[in-house]
């Protein structure tokens, strides 16, 4: 099923270069013996038309994955690095942690650019003077911010432990998806998949997509559209099966949350699932494993704060990660 799907859609550009970036970036972690985690973030795309104007998307604008993208580089010695959050000049441990392949929709929210998405760019600048040729600076009263936003930028950077890849529609990101996953294979126990994408569950096949816009004057549109078949299943079992594999699960509906994580457990047989309801998904989440449920929740005092339930699901997910990956499994 999810063969034929990706065999009938077409490979995102450049799949070849990118799949040879990766797998340079996975190299260069494994040479300084980091873990590498792959996070899957934002929405796809469902197109209507094969020349798309119109298409099918979803809610997510990729907070959780952008967040959760910042913890992972200093969990392993500074658990508790608030650095970006809160602006203060804490030191950070950036010399382990894990290293980050970010698969993410377009223009959905990035990490580190994410602390700057509700202010208009041009406001956070002046010109230092009348002249022409003036040079642009930062206004005073955002530097602090600035500064620490660009010293963690720039520090990730330096140590080259993220790589961005980028998808928009449903079949760039599931051909993506394999192109990641088959790279980490090399990496055994030590690559974790952290699958926060919202992905989308139905599609319209190429052979019933029309090729060009569709009409308004041909009426009212019905749409047909058939069920994307679950990844989760080849990529557990083929793409990357020896690795600590996390998905969401996500539901409206309090009372079926557990239950459908347990049954997706049960039926792709991975590690983890972190289970969130729509509305309450930034300051509670169930981590569900075939034989305990970990709520992980926020106070109030602590969102005000400005920290991020991600901080705490990143903290846990390294701890069972790295029992995971020892021997005894303790
Ligand atoms: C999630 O459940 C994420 O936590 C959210 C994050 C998409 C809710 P935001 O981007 O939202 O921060 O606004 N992601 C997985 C959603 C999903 O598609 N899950 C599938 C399902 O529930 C399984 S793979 O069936």
């Amino acid at each position: 099923m999810a063969a034929a799907f990706l065999n009938q859609t077409s490979k995102p550009e450049r799949l070849d270069e990118k799949r040879s970036e990766i797998l340079d970036f996975i190299e260069q972690q494994k040479q300084v013996d980091r873990k590498v985690v792959l996070v899957t973030s934002g929405g796809t795309t469902v197109p209507l038309e094969s020349k798309t104007v119109r298409f099918i998307d979803n809610f997510s604008v990729g907070s959780r994955g952008a967040a959760s993208t910042e913890y992972p580089f200093y969990s392993s010695k500074s658990r508790t690095c608030t650095r970006i959050l809160k602006y203060e000049s804490e030191t950070c441990d950036h010399t382990k942690g894990y290293a980050v392949v970010f698969l993410h929709r377009n223009r959905s929210l990035k990490p580190f650019l994410r602390h700057l998405s509700t202010y208009n760019f041009l406001d956070l600048l002046e010109l230092d003077g009348e002249n022409q040729d003036a040079p642009v600076k930062v206004k005073s009263e955002h530097q602090k911010r600035l500064s620490s936003i660009l010293r963690d930028y720039e520090q990730v950077q330096r140590d080259r432990s993220l790589l961005w890849v980028e998808f928009q529609s449903l079949s760039e990101y599931l051909h993506l998806l394999q192109m990641c996953s088959t790279c980490l294979q090399g990496l055994g126990k030590s690559a974790m998949l952290y699958l926060a994408a919202a992905v989308a569950d139905f599609y319209i096949p190429k052979d019933q997509m029309p090729e060009h816009k569709i009409q308004s004057a041909e009426g009212p549109l019905q749409l047909s559209l058939q069920l994307v078949p679950k990844m989760l299943e080849p990529l557990v079992k083929e793409w990357v099966p020896e690795a600590f594999v996390v998905s969401f699960k996500l539901e409206t509906n309090k009372d079926i949350l557990v239950s459908k994580s347990l049954q997706a457990l049960d039926k792709y047989q991975h590690q983890l699932v972190i289970a969130n309801l729509l509305e309450t998904r930034k300051r509670e989440v169930k981590l569900v494993t075939t034989d305990n449920c970990v709520d992980i929740s926020m106070t109030t005092e602590e969102l005000s704060s400005g920290h991020e339930i991600e901080e705490k699901i990143v903290r846990e997910l390294a701890s069972l990660h790295s029992k995971f990956c020892s021997p005894d499994g303790h």
